[in-house]
């Protein structure tokens, strides 16, 4: 059955998009069920980025329908300040249950940028109460996205994203970021070169005073501007380096959460557990909005002092823990768990790897690198035109069937983890198609 085509584009604002450039020739998709996207006029197009790094589980899974109908038929909404629904607490327990100790408890956003806020003002919310007020600097990572709210762009690492919106947060320092393709070009999963990174947070920490650092938030691998794998051995480091200082380590799994690198998070893949992460997309499958911020129980603990009748932490959102988002999630846990779907992600990482790597030699590629389900192919930059060719690919792969993501000049994939190996091999095949037909 084919959908009507809306007649007028003009109303809607776009986010993220060159909006006069989308609305002159418009990609529209319609429908999706599993692997696969529907236009409006009823072309398949294989789903490469699962959604935007969110649809895990594949699209249209009934078991994650059904449950969002029910709780909407059972209950639409219940205020989530001085009130509960039985869904929150069982989802934070399920959450918490997956997540590495000590992360025992979960506060509820709506997207991946409120968890982030929510995440660096817990951390400062944190020092203040355990009598360390002056812990208030805040340390990103160049290259970093933490969403668009004005903490995540303050410590985030993406110039345009801070460009022309004010003074953004005070006390914010970066790191360098661990690109570098001189040493890593065609890593396969960990690069060797560049755990010696982390040692910047020493530089930062001697160069502000330690006792004023409140936290560093990195993503354990850098989705958004074009995965960037973690070197071997930089994550340890790093939380040596916050543990040596009394520094929170905070993980933004928004993307590398439930499964994207073959594991429950990235902490369980690298083995390095943070005192705070941020969550979104994957945890309901992107079916409806939600986020969530894990905390350790010392973090959790400090806020439980003083009298019983006040409010521990003056933060929230008038959809926290909505319930059909509550809904999804459970739903969307059981389904990864069910279908074993972490690990059919670690299973299919080899067969991945060689697909993706397969693409080394065909024009302007400059490198191709690789973790859990997740490819970085990046093309060199047009002669005075950067971003064109990354454009062009991605108008190519989705003429000829595809969804892919660019970031610049890098092509992003990361495909639902129910990809079969046939499939791969035809993201590949369109997309190999594409860089060598734009030249
Ligand atoms: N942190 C990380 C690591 C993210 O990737 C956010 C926070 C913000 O989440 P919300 O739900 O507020 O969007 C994200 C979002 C891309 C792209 O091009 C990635 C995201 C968003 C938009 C585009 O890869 N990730």
């Amino acid at each position: 059955m084919d959908t009507p085509i809306p007649n007028d584009l003009s109303a809607f604002w776009m986010p993220f998009s060159a909006n006069r450039q989308f609305k002159a020739a418009p990609r529209l998709l319609a429908g999706a069920k599993d692997m696969h996207y529907r236009t409006p006029d009823g072309r398949e197009i294989l789903d490469g980025t699962a959604g935007l790094w969110c649809v895990n589980a594949g699209h249209g899974r009934p078991e994650i329908t059904k449950a969002i109908q029910d709780q909407a038929g059972e209950m639409d909404y219940a205020p989530p300040f001085q009130m509960g629904h039985p869904k929150a607490f069982e989802l934070a327990a399920r959450l918490t249950g997956l997540a590495p100790d000590p992360l025992s408890h979960a506060f509820f956003t709506n997207s991946g940028s409120e968890a982030v806020d929510t995440a660096l003002k817990i951390a400062l919310a944190y020092h203040a109460r355990n009598g360390e007020p002056g812990r208030r600097r805040l340390i990103g990572r160049a290259r970093g996205y933490h969403g668009a709210g004005f903490g995540g762009i303050s410590v985030g690492g993406i110039s345009p994203n801070r460009t022309n919106f004010g003074g953004l947060l005070p006390e914010v320092d970066h790191l360098g970021h661990t690109h570098n393709l001189k040493e890593n070009a065609y890593s396969k999963g960990q690069p060797d070169w560049g755990g010696h990174l982390a040692e910047e947070l020493n530089d930062l920490a001697a160069l502000h005073g330690p006792g004023t650092i409140a936290a560093v938030i990195v993503e354990p691998m850098a989705g958004s501007t074009g995965v960037l794998v973690p070197p071997k051995g930089y994550l340890e480091r790093l939380r040596a380096i916050c543990d040596a200082h009394g520094i929170i380590l905070i993980f933004d799994e928004v993307i590398t959460g439930f499964g994207r690198l073959g594991a429950s998070f990235a902490a369980a893949r690298f083995g390095v557990t943070p005192d705070v992460m941020t969550l979104a997309k994957g945890l309901t499958n992107a079916a409806v909005p939600m986020g969530a911020v894990l905390v350790s129980g010392e973090i959790f603990d400090a806020f439980m002092d003083g009298a019983e009748n006040i409010i521990e932490l003056f933060h929230g959102y008038t959809y926290s823990a909505h319930p059909l988002a509550c809904a999804a999630g459970l739903a969307t846990l059981a389904l990864y768990e069910r279908d074993n779907l972490f690990e059919r992600a670690a299973s299919l990482e080899s067969y991945w790897r060689d697909a993706v790597h397969g693409l080394r030699g065909l024009p302007n590629v400059i490198d191709i690198r690789n973790i859990g389900l997740t490819a970085g192919i990046e093309l060199g930059p047009r002669d005075g035109a950067p971003g064109m060719r990354g454009y062009e690919a991605l108008v190519a792969c989705f003429e000829a069937g595809a969804l892919v993501r660019v970031t610049g000049d890098t092509i992003a994939l990361s495909p639902p983890l129910i990809i079969a190996e046939t499939q791969i091999d035809t993201l590949l095949a369109i997309v190999a198609g594409a860089i060598e037909n734009i030249g």
